[in-house]
């Protein structure tokens, strides 16, 4: 079974991700790793944190002459901020007078509810952890799992979908979203290039008053085939897994697969997909006149292109602070302010990417998985052969 786990904190010395049961045998591309952690790096309204960190994953095991070797992979992040840190936030002892204290809870934040647990005077270390920082270290393995599911010929990316009440009206094509990821520049990852004027705007507008910016990001996999996950448990339903992998970011407080949230409000005549038949359009020849279920029905991928939309809340970070209150006086303050991000949708979305790659990835060698990747894409084919011949 693919696993896998992150450590380091936000300006701590570095951040680690162990990736274990990626199949032997799977070429490593360190150029596509290191581009996936830049894109995580970029977008409009990111705060002065990205002009100091310039993301490279460093492997330390896993990886021998370029190619995964079936043991667990490790990769080390370095924090370029850790410098400025290394006094305030020590591994040994150090000088408690050094210590920078937040000394009151961010609203939205996890500062007042991660003191509460973890029994801490202030929220330092709740905000080292908590920190969206650790994000990258899910992207860097994310990468990996991108490049096992090249191998199967599915590719994973994603747009903007809104900043704040700006929202892109029409659905956005595969080739345009991979035409986005192209970019050598990216200002809010948006294809529609009006919208995403409107979209600076608005960021522009919250620079200007103080204010932080939410919105919606979507994760597109493509050529998916049918058949990954299943109804069969709870716990091994697609949609759960990508649900959850997805809620599992930072700031994300809703996630959607297909048109779910206006689904809802709809007849079923014109929500459900109807099916043709078509040989050969795909693999297996069944084909749909829309995608409304988002690729997944049943909890299993049906063959479409997976579609998951994440929501997020505005920073919980303002440069004009809520009300809040100082933990040690307990008297009514503003909640601390440190630097911040304005509008993070775009990073947030290459961060889901690779939410939804290891998701896919985990699904894929659960119904294909061998020790290598011969092993793997023997069973795959095998699999695609029953597909073309149902
Ligand atoms: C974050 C606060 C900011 C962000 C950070 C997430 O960091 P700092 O407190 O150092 O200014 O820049 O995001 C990243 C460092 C990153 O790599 O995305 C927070 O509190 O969540």
């Amino acid at each position: 079974m693919l696993r896998y786990f992150t450590a380091g904190e936000s300006h701590g010395e570095a951040l680690i991700a162990v990736l274990s049961g990626m199949p032997a045998g799977l070429k490593i591309d360190q150029a596509l790793i290191d581009r996936e952690l830049w894109r995580r790096q970029q977008g409009y309204g990111r705060g002065g944190r990205m002009k100091i960190e310039r993301d490279t994953a460093h492997i330390l095991s896993g990886v021998r002459h370029g190619m995964t070797i079936g043991s667990p992979i490790s990769i080390e992040l370095e924090n370029r901020d850790w410098k400025n840190w290394q006094e305030s936030l020590p591994v040994e002892e150090g000088d408690p007078g050094r210590h920078k204290r937040v000394a009151s809870p961010r609203p939205g934040h996890a500062d007042l509810a991660g003191a509460l647990k973890y029994n801490f005077p202030e929220a330092r270390y709740v905000l080292e952890r908590a920190s969206a920082r650790e994000s990258a270290a899910r992207v860097a393995i994310g990468a990996i799992a991108k490049l096992f599911l090249r191998e199967l010929g599915i590719e994973v990316l994603s747009h903007v979908v809104a900043v704040g009440c700006v929202t892109v009206q029409n659905g956005v094509s595969w080739e345009k979203i991979q035409a986005l990821s192209k970019r050598s520049e990216v200002l809010l990852n948006c294809a529609d290039l009006e919208n995403e004027q409107e979209m600076k705007e608005e960021v522009d507008k919250v620079l200007k008053t103080g204010d932080s910016l939410g919105g919606v990001f979507e994760v597109v996999a493509h050529s998916v085939p049918p058949g990954l996950g299943t109804y069969a448990q709870w716990d091994e339903r697609l949609d759960a897994l990508l649900a959850a992998a997805v809620m599992s970011l930072q700031a994300v407080k809703a996630v959607e697969i297909g048109s779910g949230v206006t689904a809802a409000a709809s007849p079923g005549s014109a929500v459900h997909d109807e099916i043709g038949y078509e040989k050969p359009a795909n693999l297996s020849g069944f084909t749909r006149t829309r995608n409304n279920a988002g690729g997944v029905e049943g909890g299993v991928s049906n063959g479409e292109e997976i579609r998951v939309r994440g929501y997020l809340k505005p920073i919980s970070t303002l440069r004009r602070p809520l009300r809040s209150v100082d933990f040690a006086t307990r008297q009514p303050v503003s909640a601390s302010y440190e630097r911040s991000d304005v509008c993070v949708v775009p990073a947030a979305g290459v961060a889901a990417e690779a939410m939804v790659a290891l998701t896919l990835a985990r699904c894929a060698l659960e119904k294909f998985g061998g020790d290598s990747m011969g092993e793997t894409l023997r069973n795959y084919q095998g699999y695609c052969e029953q597909l073309k011949s149902y």
